[in-house]
């Protein structure tokens, strides 16, 4: 029985790069199912005080934030590597996590996916067609540059996965589900590579459940 253990609601695109990378280091893991609105819960709140998901175990210790927890898992299951020896790739890597976490995933994901998917499916809520139409331009900006960055790489720091690979492959896999995000990565080079990250066996043990696999 491993003793890595994952809380979180499926479907969440941060759960889902912890669950990549214990997929693609060939970790056993249980994950501690959630329900929409635990992470507010008092028992939530003492793994996770931000009342955030994913919370994660390894025996006695406990972590959170995503990319800790992915660098973690790369330190204490060496192979194969998760992040760029030569210091110009873990660089990249380092910046394409920062812009999904300061960038991508709270001005645009957040938005779009919640008022397209989430909100719709899961808490019976109206798309607010303003908040999508205000996330739109920082959305375009993220996708162009996210695309940039890639160039012709098959992965997004370079020659090998990394985890900004596991980071944004979730994000934008989510996205991609709602009309703005098929429409803006139509024809980009970032649509091939995230067609690849699809057919990885840690992302099809991974998928969203039905219900969150596209807007209404
Ligand atoms: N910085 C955190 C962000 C995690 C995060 O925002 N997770 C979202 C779900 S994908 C969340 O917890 N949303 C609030 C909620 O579900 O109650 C990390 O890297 O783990």
């Amino acid at each position: 029985m491993s003793d890595f253990i994952v809380h979180g609601v499926p479907g969440s695109p941060f759960l889902r790069s912890v669950q990549l990378g214990l997929e693609e280091k060939g970790a056993t893991y249980r994950l501690a199912v959630m329900a929409p609105g635990d992470s507010k819960s008092a028992a939530h709140l003492k793994r996770h005080p931000f009342g955030r998901i994913p919370a994660f175990e390894h025996g006695d210790f406990q972590l959170y934030e995503t990319q800790a927890i992915l660098r973690y898992l790369d330190d204490v299951i060496p192979e194969p590597a998760l992040e760029p020896a030569d210091p110009r790739g873990a660089a990249r890597m380092n910046q394409l996590i920062g812009i999904n976490d300061w960038y991508f995933f709270p001005k645009v994901a957040a938005v779009i996916v919640f008022q397209r998917i989430i909100g719709p499916a899961l808490l019976g809520l109206t798309t607010d067609e303003a908040a999508v139409a205000a996330a739109l331009p920082q959305g375009r900006v993220c996708i162009a540059e996210l695309d940039r960055l890639l160039g012709a790489q098959p992965f997004l720091a370079g020659e090998h996965l990394s985890i900004a690979d596991l980071v944004l492959a979730p994000q934008l896999d989510f996205f991609a589900a709602t009309p703005e995000g098929e429409t803006m990565l139509a024809g980009t080079g970032l649509e091939q590579w995230l067609g690849r990250m699809r057919a990885r066996p840690s992302m099809l043990a991974t998928q969203r459940p039905e219900s969150l696999r596209s807007a209404a």
